[in-house]
């Protein structure tokens, strides 16, 4: 278990010394005796990869020297009959290069052992347990010595923060395993396109897809796959799969298999029929010209707002072709006319999670990007079949004074005024081009930068027209 160790020696070099308690997974029932799938917490995989529920971690750090101590499930025949086997205290230490191994259920007195001494201890507030018996153990591990007070005199600092600077730039090993995630998922997409054709129904290529996901030795997918015809990829997160495709229009899917615990992410937007319609093939290449300017970009001059701004503005000049929008690409940008249209982010971080750990900002500015880093650039135009006709606000909008007014104010505050401001201003209105209506579509791909030129780890899956046409017929 390399990747692990190689995990817990980096975070011991950061936080020297003290205590790190960390929680797994919990097996989460669905109805009766029957439960969902289990996958481990990401955290705890990155520092342990233990893959069984009820652990719990201690990893005590000495001189950047990490030593785990790990509380698992006993091994017990009644039980492995029934649930499957367990790898026990002696494969904790003897796999999992455990320093000691204990039973689950000793996990607070010997917590209580574990933590006399240790004055900085790193936690994850988020974790029932952290209340429920982490509180308690470090009260009587570590005491603060007062008549009736029941408080723990050592420092509490939250473990995430420093998990989250770790998991966003991948090791090379790290890596492998993600461009495995995306080997998989490439050859899925292309199942799906070869197999979808009018009268499939949307659930019947998710199956063909994810059959082949599975197939190449994919666990689980990476989120709930989004296989959505004609219409229904104006809907950013639709996920129930249940329509008809239709003749002449086009079909997104957003989906991707998950390996070794890493995710890839992909979005692909072709043909049914196999041929885009002009409107289809406009509006396509505008998202793609988009979206290589994106890819592009990624390397360690950029933050992700570089990006985001750069490819609202290639959007926004799409927009402006298109006749979507009423005014010109300066007010297609002040205005956020846009925003009708192109309505979420342009990446996000991808690793053991598909929005992976990690902050796009660091002292409270943007950061730029380092090598290790992997995003998507992902892109996409929506033309609601909704909004035939939109009114269009002339009221000038910085997505950057929003924001920072939404943490002024609060979210609840702050948008009650965005809202009030938009009821107040003058409007445009326009009408959207009729034949471009239910029109949408998103292209991502994979993104790791390095020193040097970006390298599109999902490069294999075709983006070109030409390509996937010729695929899809
Ligand atoms: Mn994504």
């Amino acid at each position: 278990m390399n990747l692990s160790k190689l995990n817990r020696e980096r975070i011991a070099k950061v936080i020297k010394n003290g205590a790190i308690l960390l929680h797994g997974n919990k097996i989460i029932y669905r109805n009766n005796d029957a439960n969902y799938q289990f996958r481990q917490f990401s955290d705890f995989h990155y520092l342990t990869e233990w893959p069984e529920p009820d652990a719990h971690a201690v990893i005590l750090i000495k001189d950047s020297i990490p030593e785990l101590h790990m509380f698992v499930l006993d091994k017990n025949e009644e039980m492995e009959t029934w649930d499957g086997k367990r790898i026990g205290q002696q494969g904790a230490i003897e796999i999992y290069g455990a320093k000691k191994a204990y039973s689950n259920i000793e996990y607070k007195n010997e917590l209580i052992n574990l933590l006399k001494d240790q004055t900085d201890i790193y936690c994850d507030y988020s974790s029932n347990v952290f209340q429920e018996i982490d509180q308690q153990a470090l009260n009587l591990a570590v005491p603060y010595d007062q008549r009736g007070g029941n408080f723990s005199k050592a420092k509490l600092h939250s473990i995430q923060p420093i998990l989250s600077e770790l998991r966003l730039i991948k090791q090379a090993a790290e890596v492998e395993l993600l461009q495995k995630a995306c080997d998989i998922s490439i050859e899925g997409h292309l199942a799906a396109m070869k197999f979808a054709n009018p009268g499939k129904y949307e659930y019947q290529v998710a199956a063909e897809m994810e059959k082949t996901f599975f197939h190449l030795g994919a666990e689980r997918l990476g989120y709930n796959s989004i296989v959505a015809g004609g219409d229904n990829a104006c809907i950013l997160h639709y996920a129930t799969n249940r329509e008809e495709l239709e003749e002449g229009k086009l079909l997104l899917i957003d989906a991707a298999a998950e390996f070794e615990m890493y995710s890839s992410d992909i979005t692909r937007t072709f043909p049914i029929n196999g041929k885009y319609t002009p409107e289809q093939k406009a509006v396509y290449s505008e998202v793609l010209k988009a979206q290589n300017l994106g890819i592009e970009m990624v390397n360690t001059e950029n933050t992700m707002q570089d990006i985001h701004k750069a490819t609202i503005k290639s959007i926004s000049e799409s927009l402006v072709n298109l006749k979507l929008v009423p005014h010109g690409i300066e007010d297609t940008i002040s205005m956020m006319h846009y925003f009708q249209f192109f309505m979420h982010g342009t990446g996000h971080w991808l690793g053991l999670d598909v929005h992976d750990a990690g902050s796009n900002e660091s002292n409270n500015e943007p950061r730029k990007l380092s090598s290790g880093m992997v995003t998507t650039i992902e892109p996409g135009i929506y033309i609601r079949p909704s909004k035939p006709v939109i009114n269009f606000p002339l009221l000038e909008r910085d997505p950057e004074k929003i924001k920072i007014r939404r943490k002024e104010l609060g979210m609840e505050e702050a948008t009650k005024l965005e809202q009030k401001e938009m009821r107040e201003a003058k409007t445009v209105e326009h009408k959207i081009p009729e034949s471009l209506l239910g029109i949408g579509v998103r292209i991502e791909d994979n993104i790791l930068c390095t020193e040097g030129d970006p390298i599109n780890l999902t490069e294999a899956l075709p983006r070109d027209i030409e390509e996937i046409e010729n695929i899809c017929s």
